[in-house]
Order: C-alpha cells, then structure tokens, then sequence
C-alpha cells in the first residue's frame, strides 16, 4: 500500500453530471424520488406500507420535552423488545408509540443523505427549507446526553446497547453521520452534523479499548466507515480511532454477542456462530464472504477505510480477499449478490439461484461503496467493472422508470404465478412495491443515484482517475491551476467517449479504465502524452493543449455469455450482454413460457431503438426456437423422443427497465440450441 497513491472521491461540487443518461436518473431522483420519499416517510403515499419513520421522531420529541418540563431525564422499559411493532388492527387508532422496524430512524437519514447531495448539483430552497424542518424534529428528539434513536427513547431508556448483535443503534449512528455529513458539506448548516457528532461522542464514552468501556461492536455493520467519514470532514481522530476498535473487535473471542444472549453459545460451533454478523472470527482471517450480505458490504467498506487511513496491510489483503471470493463465486451476472433470501445472505461458493434469488439493492449499493473504496487506495479495473455492472443492472433496476417502485429483491428468473403461490419464492415480487415496512432500498438508492459522481471519479494531486463513463463537466485543480475537464460520453447508447481539457498548461495524467468488456478500444489524440496501461487503466501523461480531444471507443457489442460450470443453475444456458448492461427476455415481448425458449448463439443479433415507458434503450433481437407445448394422452411423462420447436426470435431488454410494463414473466438466462 502505497499510502502517497491514494486517490480521493472529487467533491460532488466540483462535477456536474451532464448527459443524457445519468443527468436523468439524478433530475429523477430530484424531482420525484426525493418528494415522494417524503411523502412516504410521513405515511401520505395511499396505498403503501406505512413507514411510521416521522411520527417516531416526532412522539419522541413531544415525549422529550414533556419529560426534561417535568425534570425527568430517564424512562424505564415497561415492554418486551421485539425489534418490529407492527401496526394495530385499527389503523385510525395509532397510539403515542414507536412503530416499525428498530432501525426506522435510518430511512430519514439516508432521505436527507439523499437531499445533500442533490443539492449541491441543483439548489432549491423549498427542498432545504423541508429538510431543515425536518431536522428540527429529528433534534427534537436527541436527548440531553446525546442518545438518538427512537425505537430505546420510545420504549425505554434503560435497555440501550443491550441488544447491538440486532438492535441496530449503531446503524442508526452510522446513517445519522452519513446523511448530517452530506447535508453540511451540501448547505454549510451543521445542526444535524452536531447531533451526529453528540451521538458518536457518547457512543465513544461507553464503548472502545479503554479500560471500563464496553468491547461491544455493530451487530448490523455502517458505523465503521460512516465513523471514518465524521473523521474525514471534522478531522476529529477519536471517530477514526472509534472506528478501528469496531473493526478490531469484531469476532474476537470471548464472542461479545455471547454476552448479550448466552443461550446463543449453546447453539452453533465457533466458526459458524455470529458468520450472520461476520463476527464469526476476527476479520483479518475472513477469506469467505458469509453472512448477511448487506451488512458484509458495509463492513467490507469500513475495514478498506481504516486500512487506508492507519496503513493497515493485513486488513487491505483481507479486503482483496473477501472481494476476490465475492466477485469470483458469489456475484451475479447483474452485480447482485446474497444469493438466498434465508438471512438475506450469501450462499455457498457458485450457488446462485435465479428464480429464488435475493440479490437486495441494498447489498449491490453497498458492494458499490466497497469498490469505490478498494479503488481509492489502489486502481484495478476489476472493481470499477463490478461496480459497473452493479450500478447499471441491480441498482438502476430497483426502480421503476417513473421513480415511484422499487424492488427489494433482484432475481434473475420470474414467473408471477411461482411468486404468488411457492412460498419459497414468496420475498421475490414480480412487481415494483411502492413502499415497503422494511424500506432500506428506496432511500438508499436514492442517495447513490444522487452521488453517482462520486464513484465515477477520483484524484490525486496529478491525476484524475475516471472509473465510470458518464458525460460531466468536471473542476479540478493541477498544480496552481484551476482547470475544467469536459468528458462526453455515450454510455450505456454507445461506446463513444470524448475529454478536452480546459485552462492547464501542466502536465497531469488521466487514468481511464479499459472495461473488461472493453479490451478492443481505440483511442485517438494522445499521440505526444506518455501512454501506460495498468492494472486494467490507461494512463496518458502529458500537457492537454485547449481545444485537443482525446477519444476513446469501447466496442458497445452484443456478447453472448456463459456461466463458470460450477454455477449449476445456468447450466446449458446463455445470457446477451452489451458493454455494462445485462440483458434479459420478458413475456410482453417474447410471450408466455420463457423457459421453452432457446437460442442460437451461432447467429448474430441484431440491434434494434425502442422504448419502454418513454425510455428510450436498445433492444437486441437474437434467432432462436420455441419448443412446442407437449401433447399427450394426459400424461405427465413418457418415452424420450426429439423436442418439437418451431423458429423464434427473441427478443431482449435491458434487465435495468423489466417490469415496467406490469406483471409478467422474466429470465436473464435462456437455454442454448
Ligand atoms: O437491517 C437493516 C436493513 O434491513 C438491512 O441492511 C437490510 O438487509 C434489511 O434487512
Ligand atoms: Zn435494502
């Protein structure tokens, strides 16, 4: 590790989105998804799943003053924890109580991350001004000594931090820092950035390495690297120190949620106890990725923070490893991961189920945040391709195009009547839900649409690193020098890419990633630069001259793929890509019974324009044959003979736009002729 390498995220300030497509997605996200969210943290969306999310912060808050008029400073749980509280039989008779799940606070805090962000590309003073408000309730109900989280101040004080392996007071923290840092660095107002540091301060007194101090970490993981994050923006070192000790302790032994719950020990054999949490063993020795996947993630991503900032070796090659198994047998061709819906985790090594697939947004999010992470500290194309492949396939399909449903769950494969009736498939929606009680994905997509910048680009003092192709305008100081980098792209339309650069007259380097997908490229007007490739990044070295063009053209080509034989489900089968987007057959446009469908790979398909639901995307037309349904006396089986087909086209979509036309039947994976 090469600390002097390190390169950082570019300021969303000094990057403005500009083309067509990813422009849209964060406007989307603007004028629809960040209302509307609103709406359903407030419960006003007819028809969805209420969130109860305000209502908390504000019945806190009323409680709050109420106890500090009468003297109070201390409530007693009269209330056996749950973890959920579900909604009373009468709707209209809500009582003054917490409702939903432990972690409810955390969707206002990824809600307002979101509003950070799209604010420093597109002021607007009735969103802040909605967003301040909002902060004043979530104060309101911060108590004296600096607690925050509703579900304890609602149900009783005096059993905080006793549940962290699933009570999520931590992941509250960790999303209270993440969405406090983005407001402030958006609006320069720090009422909700001193609350988080309040929250983190006294978590700090109670926990950490000091002696008295409880060994206690995460039992949902995010403080890790929101904690690294506080430390990067007030440049305060307990947070960082805070951080590292959660990271540290995690899985040692004697087992910390042992203590919480010692019926637990009983249960499981050390090694498989605690894999849910990834506090099955100290993390330096994970080499698997096990466990809850999105919590994974999010751990992944602190760890690879705190190996950055302490130049830590063993805790970065820990991260390559967990990366190289996830990436290499647990990863979907979609860039989703958490292969079964059972503890919404990672299955065994190549056990990627299509049609019972988790795949949870969250979890693509987060392994997004982890490459992000893995490429600050060292550029290697193989993160930026995953991170790619994510963001253009699980992520963007976890919204429909109007920006008014989302997925939880990514499968790969669906047949609706399977989802309505197999109780196996039950968590799998052939549908976008406009809400839902556990409501982790919207708001989390939301703030990474809104930042999508801040994964495409990052910098050193002399180079800027572009990972992600998207048309930008970009503000970047060389040397002395303020200079502007204009890069057009047509991605995902085309493998066009053009970068001028604008008001520098020194050298720097540009460092652009050669997608996988992508080795055939051309590239034109870097004739007099210093020209290297590494590790899957071409460097050009040189002075840019002003109005020179630099071109690039990535071959935006339909390839047919095949699965590692060991993923036994896609034996037989193939799946259409072209550059980063995955392809998939729905019925509205191939018919019933996609799984009689098979295709000829030995043809070539052919590009056609359309669009879904207004959006315009390119369809790829490929030959194939239909096997005819079975006739017979009414048999379920009989003697083998030669399959009737006849020929068919197939016709394939992006999997990023599937079900936006209702119901229907879905597969990224087709059988071969
Ligand atoms: O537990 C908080 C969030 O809810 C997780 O990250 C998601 O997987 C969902 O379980
Ligand atoms: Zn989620």
């Amino acid at each position: 590790m090469d600390k002097k390498r390190y390169s950082k995220p570019l300021s969303l300030r000094s990057v403005q989105v500009t083309d067509d497509f990813w422009k849209k997605e964060m406007e989307l996200v603007r004028k629809e998804v960040i209302p509307y969210q609103w709406n359903a943290l407030n419960d006003q969306v007819e028809g969805a799943a209420p969130s109860f999310c305000m209502r908390n912060f504000k019945i806190a808050g009323k409680q709050n003053q109420e106890r500090k008029a009468q003297g109070e400073s201390y409530q007693e749980a009269s209330y056996t924890f749950r973890g959920f509280e579900a909604l009373p039989e009468n709707p209209e008779h809500l009582e003054d109580k917490f409702y939903g799940f432990v972690f409810q606070d955390s969707d206002f805090y990824k809600w307002i991350e979101a509003v950070g962000y799209s604010l420093t590309q597109h002021p607007d003073p009735e969103l802040e001004k909605t967003a301040d408000e909002a902060i004043d309730i979530v104060c309101a109900a911060q108590q004296e000594d600096g607690y925050l989280d509703t579900y304890y101040i609602l149900n009783g004080k005096d059993k905080i931090f006793s549940n962290l392996k699933d009570h999520h007071e931590m992941y509250c923290l960790g999303h209270l820092v993440e969405g406090a840092v983005a407001y402030y660095e958006a609006t320069g107002k720090d009422k909700l950035l001193n609350a988080a540091k309040r929250y983190a301060d006294y978590v700090k007194e109670r926990f950490g390495k000091e002696e008295g101090k409880s060994k206690g970490y995460p039992g949902h993981e995010i403080a890790e690297m929101a904690l690294v994050r506080l430390y990067e923006t007030t440049g305060e070192e307990k947070y960082l120190n805070l951080a590292k000790f959660f990271v540290d302790q995690r899985g040692t032994k004697p087992y910390y949620f042992d203590k919480e719950q010692p019926e637990e020990a009983a249960k499981d054999p050390d090694g498989i106890r605690y894999e849910y949490y990834q506090a099955h063993m100290p993390v330096r020795q994970q080499e698997e990725a096990v466990g809850h996947a999105v919590r994974a993630v999010y751990l992944y991503s602190g760890m690879a923070d705190v190996a950055r900032l302490t130049g830590d070796e063993e805790l970065y090659h820990a991260c390559e490893k967990l990366w190289k198994n996830m990436t290499e047998k647990k990863m979907y061709l979609t860039g989703g991961i958490g292969g079964t819906h059972i503890g919404e985790s990672f299955s065994f090594n190549y056990d990627l189920p299509n049609d019972t697939a988790y795949a949870e947004t969250c979890a693509s999010i987060g392994l997004i945040f982890m490459a992000r992470r893995m490429l600050e500290i060292k550029p290697d194309s193989r993160y930026a391709d995953a991170m790619e492949l994510a963001l253009y396939n699980t992520v963007l399909s976890g919204m429909s195009l109007d920006g008014k449903s989302f997925f939880y769950v990514n499968p790969l494969e669906v047949n609706p009547e399977a989802c309505h009736k197999d109780e196996r498939k039950f968590h799998v929606k052939p549908v976008r839900q406009k809400w839902f009680g556990c409501a982790c994905c919207p708001p989390n997509l939301a703030r990474l649409l809104s930042s999508v910048s801040s994964y495409a680009y990052t910098e050193t003092e002399d180079t800027l690193f572009v990972h992600l192709y998207m048309g930008s305008k970009i503000q970047k100081r060389i040397g002395e020098q303020e200079a502007e980098i204009i890069i057009t792209s047509g991605f995902p339309a085309n493998g066009h890419v053009e970068i001028q650069v604008k008001g520098n007259d020194q050298p720097f380097t540009l460092a652009l990633r050669i997608p996988q997908w992508g080795r055939q490229y051309k590239l034109e007007g870097a004739e007099d630069g210093a020209i290297q490739v590494k590790d899957g990044y071409l460097y050009v070295k040189k002075v840019w001259k002003e109005g020179e063009t630099l071109k690039l053209e990535f071959p935006m080509e339909v390839q047919v793929l095949q699965a590692d034989n060991r993923v036994r489900e896609n034996i037989g089968k193939v799946a259409v890509v072209r550059g980063p987007v995955v392809y998939c057959l729905e019925e509205a446009d191939n018919g019933k019974n996609l799984h009689l469908l098979t295709m000829d790979c030995s043809k070539p398909c052919t590009e056609v324009r359309e669009e879904i639901a207004k959006e315009p995307i390119i369809a790829i037309l490929a030959q194939g044959s239909r096997e005819k349904l079975t006739q017979t006396d009414g048999s379920l089986y009989m003697p083998v003979k030669q399959a009737e087909k006849e020929p068919a086209e197939l016709h394939f979509i992006p999997y990023y736009v599937w079900a936006n036309r209702g119901e229907n039947e879905m597969t990224v994976w087709v059988r071969r002729d």
